[in-house]
């Protein structure tokens, strides 16, 4: 088994005694290409991240190869069909961090609405000097109306907490969710309604070659002048530069963004110059116990695949 990250022992250690396993010496940096392709040689099996580049190229490498286990529920980094065609089972983490980033969405959303990082700098900063009527007025979130471009798990999830605060939830997908409409109290629209009505508008559908860059000029023109756009599932959903004009025309609102078109972003991205934008570096998942749950369903789903099994979480 090669994992293009070192992962921490302790979640490794109980596959030691069935399995070799091999690790890419680093936690942060990718994998190189040429040892991805050497590893991918040898191994029956891989955990690979977003950042690793799983295409036909490297797939005619895998001649043992039987699993890929991605190290997220996304899976746009993997040639699936190419996989699948070679008789490769593809797996991913479904469900073990779908709370996890409906807290993070849903944050994310509070933090660009209210201020929370602008707020937090004008202190650091040294500049609490006085109180003024308007410092740091934000925008309310109660009883506002949500509009969720993808209500798959995590969709859902997100829809769970706007109920909380008693927010009208939109929402647009590929098929209408009879379920989450009767249980959410969620309302479909077509994306043009959800835009021109949403004082939220939360991206969370998968990158496609239907979502991509589904949010350009024209939808950010169709959005409320009031209103913000929160991304927490693939940045090659928006057209970045049409963003960075929207906010600052004046077209939206606010931003805030935990994923980007290519990560990791320079720290002199232009949306990061805009004070009006919430950025973050794609931590939807990144709670320690999820991230330990997603760790083990991938070796959960590579030993079972190993052992003749049905993996847990297959990409069909
Ligand atoms: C990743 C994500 O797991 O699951 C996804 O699709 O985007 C994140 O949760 C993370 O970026 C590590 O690859």
């Amino acid at each position: 088994i090669f994992i293009t990250r070192t992962l921490p022992e302790e979640i490794i250690a109980p596959f030691r005694a069935n399995w070799d396993i091999q690790m890419w010496d680093s936690e942060e940096k990718p994998v190189d290409r040429t040892i991805l392709i050497q590893e991918t040689a040898k191994a029956d099996a891989l955990i690979t991240m977003l950042s690793d580049r799983i295409d036909e190229q490297l797939l005619e490498q895998g001649a043992q190869l039987k699993v890929i286990a991605n190290l997220a529920v996304g899976f746009d980094n993997i040639d699936v069909k190419a996989a699948q065609k070679k008789g490769i089972i593809v797996t991913n983490t479904p469900d073990v961090l779908t709370e996890t980033t409906a807290d993070l969405t849903f944050g994310l959303l509070m933090a660009t609405a209210r201020r929370f990082i602008e707020a937090s700098d004008h202190i650091r900063n040294g500049n609490w000097e006085n109180w003024a009527p308007l410092l740091l007025a934000g925008l309310d979130i109660h009883h506002k109306t949500i509009g969720i471009v993808g209500m798959g798990r995590i969709g859902r999830a997100v829809a769970h907490r706007a109920q909380g605060f008693h927010m009208n939830v939109l929402y647009h997908n590929r098929s209408r969710d009879t379920e989450a409409e009767s249980a959410l109290g969620a309302t479909y629209v077509s994306f043009e309604e959800l835009l021109q009505q949403s004082d939220f508008v939360v991206c969370l559908a998968p990158f496609t070659e239907e979502t991509a860059g589904m949010f350009n000029a024209k939808a950010f023109q169709t959005m409320k002048s009031s209103a913000m756009f929160i991304n927490a599932s693939r940045g090659a959903n928006v057209v970045e530069e049409d963003l960075y004009e929207a906010l600052v025309a004046g077209d939206i609102a606010g931003a805030g963004l935990d994923v980007f078109t290519k990560e990791p972003i320079a720290n002199d991205h232009p949306l990061l110059t805009l004070k009006q934008v919430v950025a973050l570096p794609h931590i939807g998942s990144a709670s320690v116990e999820t991230r330990q749950a997603m760790m083990h369903l991938c070796l959960e789903n590579i030993n079972l695949v190993l052992s003749g099994q049905q993996p847990k979480t297959e990409v069909k």
